[in-house]
């Protein structure tokens, strides 16, 4: 059954297409879990992680950050298929040792993909290259702090960075952020940068809180539910449940989508019989099938209708009481949306003025509404905009701190949301700060640090002397992978602290480190005290613990937390005036620390303990108010706006696999699209494919174009498809050496990716052509 690590690599040619799926789950969602845990982690492994997923004293699920229940029965298995992928994907037996290394130059991992990269196994020791070598070779954890020690020392604190990805514990992250600006910097970059930040610049000046205002029982209420650029079905497929309890219940559901993704249609829910045996649970009502960056317009168009509706029939859309107590602006947002351009919004949108009048009159009819988002709503110019659009229509109908109403950004990596409560933030508040400095004696830098944008421009600048990376894999997360790759190169020290070999490992640093540390699933028990755990929140604010049982691959693996505290005793020295060790040794001593500084933790060891965990405070779901700068919800007025690509271009998206997480593959099969075997694909509407003058399956190179520069990547499959016309999609990796770093979303500087001009010429072997497979 155990499947060896894969010696091959992707080849394009052997690329598969069949016929996009009508619903998502089922019997064959269970058997490829299963499989995937048995050929990489072993059946004890895989069974013994399987059944603590999510469970109360178990770990929480690496996968999304999609919360469980805290109020009903978990069932005895709280996963998904893709929750258990990211499991084996972690709990694998194989094994990266230092022989491994050895075997590898860099010269051949550099023409590797992501995929034969992540599935040789866990790294299993510290690991060094040094300027001039060929090959990573093992080092000494001392030595390896050291070496650290010595870089950042010989450097200035604003030319080191310390970036993080959204896995990382809170604890974790308090620690790593109390690193940086102990050293004197806020250069905290993190994926929320290229995720959700667009959220949180929308939300925080609107409603006083960047996070969601709905708890997972909401879902148990709400009439209507808004599921708008998210695929809950790879991405968070507990979600599904949930949506297929609430239309059971009779809530109206409606799809917001340039792709028909398949969890839309149907879920055949694993965790019951009849879902098991097939029977498939309707999940969207309505299905509007937007194009791209045409969420702005159709917001409009619904204030634009409610408000009609309201004048026609005063008292029976609009929440009047609910505006005049606690919301500001709204005559403004009402005069603004007085006027219609319908011509205007049906060329943005791509929808019919029928179909929005339809799906508006759900909205006019429901008492509790909830706007579900992601990614097809944040990695846009008008991103901010936008989501303003929807807080604005939850406003307007009182939809804040009442049973199944409210704000639903769905988030990405399973602690992300935490990380940033715990002050990874380049731009911290004043509060954070204040409250660190008098914690801990130091004395916290005010200057603002670099995003994930500024990063780049940093590496591009030669700016960065020291890059710190707990988790992730930059290089390929961010836009234009050519000059960030370049530029990590020139970086002095790369420092990994990764769990598998990825991409930013062999672009590294002249010199880099790569130190290898638990999982999740791992047990953390070589302290003084005994086995440690940690928590996170989820994306509806719930802290819990989550503590891994598997034994190490190594026993050279260290706690992230331990890693943290090292770094900082080799930085900082050992007479540093905040005591590391203790924090290494026994993270109550973190959690205590977190329970001065950071509001809504109070009493933190106590309640983590608890066997649900806690709630954090939040104003608008709690109070129905909103700590603003004004203290009221704030309605805004933005302009009208779309993505106008040039002509004979098309809008270029790009999304996530079934078969993927984020730069690491489980697999090469996105089962419910259709696509195998093969990733460098461009899903394009057939209508488009004959106009532009091509056939389905050609193979083209693919020219973006940003502010009058271009940028190309060779060698992509057009394949036809039922997307929105005007819109392709490509995947995520593939396509950012496309992304120009310009191209972000005004205010949170969060990339482009869902919003690239492209076009397409036959494939050539270009000179100098770039990510050639
Ligand atoms: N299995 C698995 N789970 C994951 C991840 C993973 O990679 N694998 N990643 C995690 C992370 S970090 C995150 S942030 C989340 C991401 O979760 P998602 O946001 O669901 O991820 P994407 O694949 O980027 O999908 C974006 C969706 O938005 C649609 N879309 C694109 N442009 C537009 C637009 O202009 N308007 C509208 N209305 N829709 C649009 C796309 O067609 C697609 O369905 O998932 C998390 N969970
Ligand atoms: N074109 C395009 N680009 C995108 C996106 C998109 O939609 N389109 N999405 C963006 C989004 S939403 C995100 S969140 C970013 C993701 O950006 P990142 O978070 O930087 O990338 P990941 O692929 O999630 O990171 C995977 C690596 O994390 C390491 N790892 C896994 N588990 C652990 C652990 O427990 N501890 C430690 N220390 N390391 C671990 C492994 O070595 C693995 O190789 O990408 C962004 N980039
Ligand atoms: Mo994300």
């Amino acid at each position: 059954m155990h499947r060896p690590a894969p010696k091959d690599d992707i080849n394009e040619d052997d690329l598969k297409v069949g016929e996009p799926k009508h619903s998502a789950a089922g019997l064959k969602a269970v058997m490829v879990s299963m499989e995937r845990g048995f050929s990489e982690a072993g059946p004890s492994r895989t069974l013994r992680s399987m059944l603590r997923i999510n469970q109360r004293g178990g770990f929480d699920c690496p996968g999304c950050a999609w919360p469980e229940s805290i109020t009903g029965a978990r069932k005895p298995a709280e996963f998904c298929e893709n929750g258990a992928k990211a499991v084996a994907e972690e709990a694998s037996a194989r094994t990266v040792t230092p022989q491994w290394w050895e075997q590898h130059p860099i010269s051949v991992l550099r023409d590797k993909t992501e995929y034969w990269l992540g599935s040789q196994g866990r790294i299993t020791a510290p690991m060094i290259i040094r300027p001039g070598d060929t090959h990573y070779k093992p080092i000494s954890w001392a030595e390896a702090f050291a070496t650290i020690g010595e870089h950042v020392n010989a450097s200035t604190p604003d030319k080191c960075v310390f970036y993080t990805s959204g896995r990382t514990a809170n604890e974790t992250a308090f620690m790593y952020q109390l690193l940086a600006r102990s050293l004197g910097t806020n250069n905290l970059p993190d994926c929320s940068n290229m995720c959700h930040e667009s959220s949180g610049s929308a939300l925080n000046p609107t409603i006083g809180i960047g996070k969601g205002t709905v708890s997972l029982e909401d879902f148990d209420h709400a009439e209507l539910i808004f599921v708008v650029g998210q695929n809950p079905g790879t991405n968070h497929p507990r979600m599904l449940s949930a949506l297929a309890d609430a239309r059971k219940r009779g809530a109206k559901i409606v799809a917001v989508n340039p792709l028909p993704e398949a969890g839309f249609f149907g879920f055949k829910d694993p965790q019951t019989v009849g879902g098991m045996l097939g029977k498939s649970s309707e999940i969207s009502s309505h299905f509007l099938q937007i194009k791209v960056g045409g969420d702005l317009a159709l917001f409009q168009a619904f204030g634009h209708l409610l408000l009609a509706e309201e004048e026609k029939n005063p008292g029976t859309v609009v929440d009047q009481a609910f505006i005049n107590e606690v919301t500001d602006g709204f005559a403004a947002y009402k005069s603004a949306r007085a006027e219609i351009d319908w011509d205007a919004t049906e060329e943005a949108t791509g929808l019919t003025r029928t179909q929005i009048t339809e799906v508006a009159r759900l909205l006019i009819e429901s008492k509790a509404s909830i706007f579900c988002w992601a990614l097809g709503l944040t990695q846009q110019p008008h991103s901010v905009p936008t989501l303003k659009e929807i807080i604005n229509l939850l406003l307007l109908q009182g939809n804040f701190g009442k049973p199944g109403a409210g704000a639903c950004p769905v988030r990405g990596h399973s602690n992300v949301q935490g990380d940033r409560t715990m002050g990874i933030w380049e731009k911290p508040t004043e509060q954070l700060l204040e409250a660190l400095d008098a914690e801990f004696g130091i004395d916290s830098p005010r200057a603002h640090g670099y995003d994930s944008t500024e990063a780049l421009d940093a590496f591009e600048n030669n700016d960065v002397d020291v890059f710190v990376s707990m988790g992730g894999n930059f290089a390929l997360a961010n836009s234009e992978t050519e000059l960030l790759e370049a530029g990590m190169q020139r970086a002095k020290l790369t420092v990994h602290i990764s769990t598998k070999p990825n991409r930013s490992h062999v672009v590294h640093g002249q010199t880099s480190l790569i130190l290898p540390t638990l999982g999740r699933t791992d047990k953390d028990d070589k302290h003084p005290k005994g086995a440690q755990f940690l928590s996170v929140e989820d994306s509806m604010s719930v802290i819990h613990s989550t503590q891994g049982r598997l034994t190490p691959v190594s026993e050279h693996l260290l706690a992230e937390p331990v890693i943290v505290a090292r770094m900082a005793q080799a930085i900082l020295g050992d007479d540093h005036v905040i005591d590391w060790r203790a924090m290494a040794d026994d993270y109550d001593v973190v959690r205590d620390h977190i329970a001065r500084v950071l509001p809504g933790f109070e009493d933190f060891n106590r309640r983590v303990r608890e066997r649900n965990g806690f709630v954090l405070p939040n104003a608008p779901r709690d109070s129905r108010s909103f700590a603003t700068d004004i203290g009221k919800g704030r309605f805004t007025v933005s302009p009208f706006e779309a993505l106008k690509p040039p002509a004979g271009h098309l809008i270029l998206q790009t999304m996530r696999s079934h078969d993927q997480y984020n730069t690491t593959f489980y697999g090469l099969d996105d089962r419910y699209r259709g696509i195998k075997d093969g990733r460098r694909v461009i899903l394009i509407h057939p209508d488009d494919l004959q106009e532009m003058g091509f056939a389905d399956r050609d193979l083209v190179d693919v020219i973006s174009t940003f502010g009058g520069t271009e940028r190309r990547a060779n060698r992509f499959r057009l394949v036809s498809y039922p997307t929105a016309k005007g819109c392709a999609a490509a995947y995520f990796p593939e396509a950012n050496a496309l992304v120009h770093r310009g191209l972000v979303a005004r205010e949170s500087n969060t990339p482009g990716f869902k919003a690239m001009s492209v076009r397409f010429v036959p494939h050539t072997q270009q000179p100098g052509a770039t990510l050639d497979s």
